[in-house]
């Protein structure tokens, strides 16, 4: 399996530009087991992303076709690509605010058309690239360098958004959890359908340091104790879900649809 991962990267472009303790790592490695355990080839496959950091995931450090395109607009592209070429395993790997905020639009539109590709959303609660501003995903009261009195606004539940916009698969994990989350995106790259897997990913440097964590590991940690998986929370009472984020599989409406 790692000689299988180790030619699926180009070795050149390593290190990546990830700070220390940052997540989007994981979720590279991830993504790449999930492929490799799938046998998919990366011949076959387009990886798209936006601009941000976690749009440096696939692009260049993946040994396929990727496209790094425009912030808020690898959703298009990857639409596009899809309509030209079918047989195409198009995957999109971008941040929260490249997806959600600047992209939000294409990112409900493509849901409610079922369109046949997976969005991994790698969500940090922030906009990490650009110095840690206040992002659609960022949790109320957190400290941000544009909510310098934490964020006042409620942040989006994506997981939410895509289902309500009529995704055909949804699941969230965190990188705490590396397995459980290689086998959701195993389950979401397979899908024939419009696929979104929100992965939960710490920023230390922008989010953390302003928000009471002393270290990156205590991120983890935080992750760790904070999610809970959907076979748990059953019998659960409101109030005992309170500050829990619910992680697993939450929408699998089958691979008979999808529009490409
Ligand atoms: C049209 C446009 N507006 C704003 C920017 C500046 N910009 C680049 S990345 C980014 C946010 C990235 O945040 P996110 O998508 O969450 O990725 P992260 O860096 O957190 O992984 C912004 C606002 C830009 N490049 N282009
Ligand atoms: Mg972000």
């Amino acid at each position: 399996m790692k000689e299988k991962i180790f030619q699926m990267i180009n070795t050149e472009a390593f290190p990546t530009p990830f700070c220390p303790g940052c997540g989007h790592g994981i979720l590279m490695g991830a993504v790449l087991r999930a492929i490799a355990e799938l046998e998919y080839d990366m011949k076959q496959m387009l990886f798209v992303s936006g601009i941000g950091c976690a749009a440096w995931i696939p692009s260049p450090h993946f040994k396929a076709d990727t496209l790094h395109t425009l912030h808020g607009r690898a959703i298009v592209y990857a639409t596009g690509a899809k309509l030209y070429n079918p047989k195409l395993k198009v995957v999109v790997i971008s941040g929260d605010g490249d997806l959600s905020a600047i992209g939000g639009n294409h990112l409900i539109h493509a849901a409610r058309r079922d369109m046949d590709m997976t969005v991994i959303c790698a969500n940090n609660a922030i906009y990490g690239m650009t110095g840690g501003q206040v992002a659609s995903t960022t949790p109320l009261g957190s400290m941000t360098t544009t909510t310098p009195k934490g964020n006042q606004e409620p942040p989006f539940d994506l997981c939410k958004l895509v289902e309500g916009a009529g995704a055909t698969y949804v699941a969230r994990q965190s990188v705490a959890a590396p397995i459980p989350l290689t086998r959701i995106l195993k389950k979401a790259i397979s899908h024939r359908g419009f696929a979104f897997v929100e992965a939960l990913s710490p920023c230390p440097t922008h989010f953390g340091r302003r928000n009471a964590f002393r270290t990156a590991y205590d991120m983890i940690q935080s992750l760790k104790n904070s999610c809970i998986s959907t076979e748990k929370i059953r019998g659960m009472s409101p109030e005992e879900l309170l500050g829990k984020i619910i992680v697993g599989q939450l929408v699998d409406k089958g691979t008979e649809g999808g529009r490409s």
